[in-house]
């Protein structure tokens, strides 16, 4: 098994990336954007609870995200290993995520930090935001998820560079170009294929 998180600002191309791994390495993945949004689009009480905080750019409750991912892993336990998108954002869903894959006998093997320059971040949110008709994909809106960012998710990198874990990753340049770099880490660490 193999577990890795994908890190980095909002726009820094998490879920673009998550998507190219999926298929190189046949990898189960968990966005908790993505998870996010369709509750949102269900209807469901979480999702409207959750629509009030990524409206504003803010952070959902960690006991919301910290819970859905619980579920989702052990639905999946005979899978070749997880991609995080977008999780843990904040240092008390990283120790929950440590707690729990320990228990369980499958530990994060490595933190794959995307490094983009905030200007770049905001020209790619807006330009998506012209397509996307995601609500929080606006100029207010993404400095404050930038700002949350710094504030409370930053910190995480630090959570696993402490344990050895953290691996940069230059997140300027083609698409398939970084996950060229993403993929020679992966191989490096252990050959999942
Ligand atoms: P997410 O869905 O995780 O979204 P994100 O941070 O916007 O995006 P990502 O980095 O994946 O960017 P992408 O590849 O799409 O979060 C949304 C919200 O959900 C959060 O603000 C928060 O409220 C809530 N939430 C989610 N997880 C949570 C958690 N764990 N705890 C609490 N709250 C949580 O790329 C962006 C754009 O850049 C795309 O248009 C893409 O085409 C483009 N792009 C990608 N790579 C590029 C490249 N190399 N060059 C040029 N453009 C590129």
């Amino acid at each position: 098994m193999f577990n890795i998180i994908l890190f980095g600002p909002p726009g820094s191309g998490k879920g673009t990336q998550s998507e190219l791994l999926i298929n190189n390495f046949g990898l189960t993945h968990i966005s908790t954007g993505d998870l996010l949004r369709s509750e949102i689009e269900e209807g469901t009480k979480l999702g409207v609870e959750a629509k009030k905080y990524m409206d504003d750019g803010q952070l959902v409750p960690d006991e919301v995200v910290i819970g859905m991912i619980e579920t989702l892993v052990r639905k999946n336990k005979t899978s070749k290993g997880f991609i995080f998108d977008g999780f843990p954002r904040t240092t008390t869903q990283a120790t929950a995520l440590d707690t729990f894959l320990s228990a369980n006998n499958m530990p994060i093997d490595v933190l794959v930090s995307l490094d983009v320059p905030e200007a770049e971040l905001k020209s790619r949110l807006i330009e998506r935001g012209k397509v996307s008709g995601r609500s929080d994909d606006n100029e207010e809106v993404i400095l404050q998820r930038i700002q949350e960012y710094l504030n409370k998710t930053k910190a995480v990198e630090e959570h696993y560079a402490a344990q050895g874990k953290l691996e940069k990753i230059d997140g300027v340049g083609t698409i398939e170009s970084i996950a060229s770099s993403i993929a020679k880490v992966i191989e490096r660490l252990t050959p999942v294929k």
